[in-house]
């Protein structure tokens, strides 16, 4: 069948947003063309969201099924674009993924635009959702629905919804959403490569992303939904793999840098010793970047990472007050100031991602903050600033009340980490902004992220 991928774009044009490939959609795109059907994707952050463009597309390529990917800071846009398809043609069936959708499927579900929500994971519940909407010539029964793990759908109470295998349901709604059970993780020698031939890589800037591991991140910081989404238990792809996908970028897409995509790159010490040795061997003569956690690197692996080719590795340090910390990360600052120490003197470069403000920061702490940062610099550090954003999912959200946190807004647009969208028992929103842009200007930062 013939389906199109679309990535809803960010809406406010920020720096952050520097373009990276939509990897998700793009496995998901993979994992439909094995299967046999006919994709295309666009990636609206590098065509831009013009309502004309999104009709001239659905019109040429008459989708079967539209699959939508968004996270929070672009599901409005998502939303626009499902109902730009749905007034194209109303029998179009829309699917929503990605980690917005993911966390709150039901709120997805209440929007009359979106037919079918992916949750986590979302290769194999794509393709089967493709295979009973073929079977059926249209929308499937609920039990063809109720068959495809990881689905989010609507059912009436005629299809009799919360029966076996169906969470949370509500038989009496007269169109309840109906979340299906979770979906078995992907065995990672199966996730293959993202369907990279679908992107115009030319138009990004970090055009070379390659995923080292599924599952995310055993952390559970409260800002971060990455255990949420993921269930937290990290699956490394093979070293060997790894290396083959970017030994074929470098030969078919002439790639010469690389960013690898995982949360704590630097976790597993086995791993990551035959994941070096293997790109080393391969002598690709490419540069390379990662992110990771300061307590996750010692000299002699950052001596080593550098011989291979890293030049840039990205470090969330958060916050310089030391009881902060504890509270939200346990890492060290002695730990943060040696890894930056050890990757600039090894002739990477270390940037050093804070954020403002925690539910404990008071303008002491602030202050501790923008000293530390100070330090970081001096050490050789990039500095990145962003204001904290509770993210759906997150303890920060979920316990604001506990914590201390108003969420001033329900403008997804805005939890972008480039606006206040909180305030804390200590600190107001005006104080907020005014200490992100006095610590700014002391530090000498002319942007925040
Ligand atoms: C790498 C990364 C980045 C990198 C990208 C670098 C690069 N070169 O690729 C950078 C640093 C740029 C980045 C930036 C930001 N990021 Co980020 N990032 C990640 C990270 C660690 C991995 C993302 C990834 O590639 N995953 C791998 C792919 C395979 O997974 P996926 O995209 O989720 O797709 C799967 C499913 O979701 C699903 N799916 C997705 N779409 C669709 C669509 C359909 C139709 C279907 C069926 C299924 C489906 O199937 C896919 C395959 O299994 C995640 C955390 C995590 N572990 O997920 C955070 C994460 C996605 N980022 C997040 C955030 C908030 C941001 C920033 C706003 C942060 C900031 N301070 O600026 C910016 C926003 C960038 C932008 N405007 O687009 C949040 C999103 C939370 C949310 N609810 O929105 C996450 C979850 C981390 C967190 N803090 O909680 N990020």
């Amino acid at each position: 069948m013939r389906v199109l991928l679309m990535q809803a774009p960010v809406a406010l044009a920020s720096p952050h947003a520097r373009l990276s490939p939509p990897l998700g959609l793009a496995y998901v795109a993979a994992h439909l063309e094995a299967a046999g059907h006919e994709v295309q994707l666009i990636d609206f952050n590098v065509s831009g969201l013009n309502p004309q463009r999104v009709k001239l597309a659905l019109g040429r390529v008459k989708p079967q099924l539209v699959g939508i990917s968004a996270h929070t800071e672009t599901y409005p846009n998502a939303l626009r674009l499902a109902a730009l398809v749905k007034e194209h043609d109303t029998t179009t069936p829309v699917v929503m993924g990605g980690p917005h959708a993911s966390i709150l499927p039901r709120d997805v579900l209440a929007e009359k635009d979106v037919d079918f929500v992916a949750i986590g994971e979302g290769e194999r519940t794509a393709v089967e959702l493709a295979v009973a909407i073929e079977a059926a010539g249209g929308t499937p029964d609920a039990d063809a629905l109720r068959a495809i793990a990881g689905l989010g759908w609507r059912g009436g109470r005629a299809s009799g919804a919360g029966g076996a295998g169906a969470r949370e349901s509500d038989d009496d709604a007269p169109d309840v959403s109906v979340l299906n059970e979770p979906r078995e993780p992907l065995a990672v020698t199966e996730v293959g490569r993202p369907a990279r031939h679908l992107l115009s890589l030319a138009f990004y800037e970090d055009a070379y992303n390659v995923l080292t591991a599924r599952g995310g991140c055993p952390y559970r910081c409260p800002f971060c939904s990455a255990s949420h989404l993921w269930g937290g238990r990290r699956r490394p792809r093979p070293p060997a793999d790894i290396v083959a996908e970017v030994a074929d970028m470098v030969r078919d897409h002439g790639a010469r840098h690389v960013f690898f995509v995982d949360d704590i790159f630097t976790i597993n010490r086995a791993w990551i010793d035959e994941l070096l040795t293997l790109l080393e061997g391969a002598r690709l003569g490419i540069t390379w970047g990662c992110g990771t956690r300061v307590d996750l690197v010692d000299e002699a692996l950052l001596a080593r990472m550098a011989a291979i080719g890293c030049v840039g590795i990205q470090y969330g340090i958060e916050s310089g007050a030391q009881d902060v910390l504890d509270s939200v990360k346990g890492i060290h600052k002695s730990d943060a100031l040696d890894a930056v120490r050890w990757t600039v003197a090894a002739g990477i470069t270390a940037t050093c991602a804070f954020m403002v403000p925690f539910p404990e920061d008071t303008e002491a702490t602030l202050a501790e903050t923008t000293a530390f940062m100070r330090e970081v610099k001096d050490a050789g550090g990039q500095l990145l600033m962003s204001y904290t954003t509770p993210y759906p999912g997150t303890r920060f959200a979920e316990q604001a009340d506990e914590l201390g946190l108003t969420i001033l807004t329900d403008d997804w647009t805005l939890f972008d980490a480039k606006h206040v969208v909180l305030e804390t028992r200590h600190l107001s929103a005006t104080q907020i902004e005014t200490a992100m842009a006095e610590m700014a200007r002391e530090l000498g930062l002319t942007r925040s992220v």
